[in-house]
Order: structure tokens, then C-alpha cells, then sequence
């Protein structure tokens, strides 16, 4: 079902509705009398399987109360029978542990590779007198949207698959001054010899037909715990404050669900113009950094720590 502007109905269907002139659409909270405006002929429906309606939005008092009390009972039955049964609560007892531990050993591999982030941020202000990173973000991915991934991804629900299957339960977005710079840390991260790199996507080379930039790493990274090294994979999604601000901003559009039809396509071009746009910009400013870069005498090297001893 498709709501059109000015409360016109859009339905999908191969019912052969056409005979009824009274449709009821029923949503778990919600019940919605409809009424079609006009019998459209059978032929219509038939060959196109698609039917107008017009919402009307009177609610009917006397037919909505009872079906609400009748869904909220069976609503409760089933949280009484399904999710306050002995075997769920049995379930989540023995999964909860062992999932809390996978989760923390994704926090702990987060803090070994921001400290990695850290460590050469630092090492470049004090040989280059400028800081290539202006944020690091990170999180461990949330229990409902770790669950959502397993659902749309048909992923058995079991610790391992999921430790093999989802590569971003730890992530940690870097945010960098320049384009250069993006692939400068990059290259310094692979070059560590603990850290194996997994996958490479470099959206800023070839930017998704929407317009994101990032280049996104998967790499494994290794923990120590109290008696075992266990390898830990972390995303890394390394970009701009330019390619940043956009992907923000389109993170929070997306997720807006209410956008009509007719203006969703000119979003979509908005978006992808801006991102256009943005990367520009960050080739323009790349050109200033450069341009200042080579007329500035290079200042003497400072050693760096371990250099000093
Ligand atoms: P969140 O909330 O940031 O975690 P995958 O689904 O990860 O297995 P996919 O789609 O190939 O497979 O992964 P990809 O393309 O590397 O994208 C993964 C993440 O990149 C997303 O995570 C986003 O953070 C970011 N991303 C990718 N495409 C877009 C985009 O078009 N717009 C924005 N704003 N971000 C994007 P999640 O899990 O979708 O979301």
C-alpha cells in the first residue's frame, strides 16, 4: 500500500476487489477504513492488479474498539506464553554471558586500533607540526541492530556464525583533515605487522551511487587477554570532515521513513549533488595544503621518542 499526496490510497494487489466497494486495511496499531471512490472496471484491476482508493479518515468507534481490545489481548497472550516462558528466559540466561564477553572482546580490539590512530596522530604533530586526524568515533555495534543485521542476512543464530559473518560489530570511523591523509593512515595501519587486512573498499575512488565516500577497511586485530591472543575484526571507515558531514547528514535523512514519493527523487539528486559538491571541496582544499606545503621550507625533523634515547 502506497500513501499518494492528498490522501489518495495506492493498492498492490491481485485480489479481485473490484466487487467490494468497502476495503478494510488492518496494521497491528492501526485500522483503516477505506472506501473506494468509484468501481473501477474488472478488466483495469485484472490486467494491472492495482485499485484507488480513497482514505477516509473517519475512524469507526464502534467496529475499532473491540478489534483494539482483541489485538492487545493477544498481544499479551503472546509475551506470556513466548517471551515469559521458562525456555525463553532459559535461552537468554545461557546466550547473554557468552554474548556480553564476544561484545567486550570487540570494545577491547576498538581500543587497540584508536590507540593505533592515536599513536600516529601524535607522531605526525610532533614530525610535521600538524594533526592529519580531527576525530576518531567508534562504537560496538547495538544488540538490536546486531540482531536486525542476522535477520536480513539469514545468518544462523549462533555466536560463531555471527563472528564470522558480521565485520562490523566493532567500528571505528576515523576522521581525517585531508584526502591525502585518508591514505596516508591507511597505509600506516597495513604496515603494521599484527594488523591483516581482510577487505578493502575504497568508496572515495568509487564513490556509491548515492554519493558516499569513506574508504572502509576490514582488519583483524589481535587482543590479549589474561591466556590467550584471540584476532578480533574491526571496520575502519577512514574519510574527510567533508565526506563526514554529508554521510551524517544522509544517515539522518535516510532514516527519515515519512518522505513522500514525488519528493524522494529530487532528495536522492539533491544528495548526490552535494556530495559532488563536498568532494570538490576537499580536492580544493587539498590543492591549498599542497600549494603552502611546497613554498614552506620544510622545518628540521623532530626525533620521536624512541629516536630521543
Ligand atoms: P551503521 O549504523 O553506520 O553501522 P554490510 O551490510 O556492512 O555487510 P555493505 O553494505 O557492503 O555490507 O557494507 P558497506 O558498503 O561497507 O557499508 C557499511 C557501513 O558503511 C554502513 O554501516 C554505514 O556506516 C556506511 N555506509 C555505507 N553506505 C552508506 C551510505 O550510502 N550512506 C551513509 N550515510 N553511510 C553508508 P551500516 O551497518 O549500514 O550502518
Amino acid at each position: 500500500m502506497i500513501m499518494m499526496p492528498d490522501g489518495i490510497v495506492k493498492i498492490h494487489s491481485r485480489m479481485p476487489w473490484h466487487s467490494c466497494c468497502e476495503v478494510r486495511v488492518m496494521q497491528l496499531h492501526d485500522i483503516l477504513l477505506l472506501r473506494t471512490s468509484a468501481i473501477l472496471p474488472a478488466s483495469y484491476i485484472h490486467n494491472f492488479g492495482i485499485m484507488y482508493a480513497v482514505l477516509i479518515k473517519e475512524r469507526s468507534t464502534k467496529i475499532l474498539r473491540p478489534i483494539e481490545k482483541l489485538i492487545e489481548k493477544r498481544k499479551e497472550e503472546f509475551i506470556r506464553n513466548n517471551l515469559m516462558s521458562d525456555e525463553f528466559i532459559d535461552f537468554i540466561q545461557q546466550n547473554k554471558k557468552p554474548m556480553d564477553k564476544l561484545l567486550s572482546y570487540y570494545a577491547c580490539a576498538i581500543m587497540e586500533v584508536e590507540t593505533k590512530f592515536r599513536v600516529l596522530d601524535h607522531q605526525y604533530s610532533l614530525e610535521y607540526d600538524r594533526n592529519p586526524i580531527e576525530d576518531i568515533k567508534s562504537r560496538v555495534k547495538s544488540w538490536e541492530s546486531l540482531i536486525k543485521k542476522v535477520r536480513r542476512k539469514e545468518i544462523p543464530l549462533t555466536l560463531s556464525s555471527i563472528e564470522e559473518s558480521i565485520h562490523d560489530i566493532a567500528g571505528v570511523r576515523v576522521v581525517c583533515s585531508f584526502p591525502d591523509d585518508i591514505y596516508m593512515l591507511a597505509d600506516c595501519l597495513l604496515n603494521q605487522d599484527d594488523i591483516t587486512l581482510i577487505e578493502k573498499k575504497d568508496y572515495i575512488k568509487n564513490p556509491k551511487p548515492g554519493g558516499y565516500r569513506s574508504l572502509h577497511l576490514i582488519i583483524s586485530v589481535p587482543i590479549f587477554l589474561q591466556d590467550e591472543k584471540r584476532m578480533v575484526t574491526v571496520e575502519v571507515q577512514l574519510r574527510t570532515i567533508a565526506m563526514d558531514f554529508w554521510a551524517s547528514l544522509e544517515h539522518k535523512i535516510r532514516y527519515k521513513k515519512n518522505i513522500p514519493e514525488d519528493k524522494a527523487l529530487y532528495l536522492q539528486n539533491e544528495m548526490l549533488e552535494c556530495a559532488e559538491i563536498s568532494a570538490d571541496l576537499d580536492r580544493r582544499m587539498q590543492n591549498v595544503r599542497d600549494v603552502i606545503s611546497k613554498n614552506v621550507p620544510k622545518e628540521e625533523k623532530i626525533p620521536f621518542l624512541g629516536e630521543m634515547i
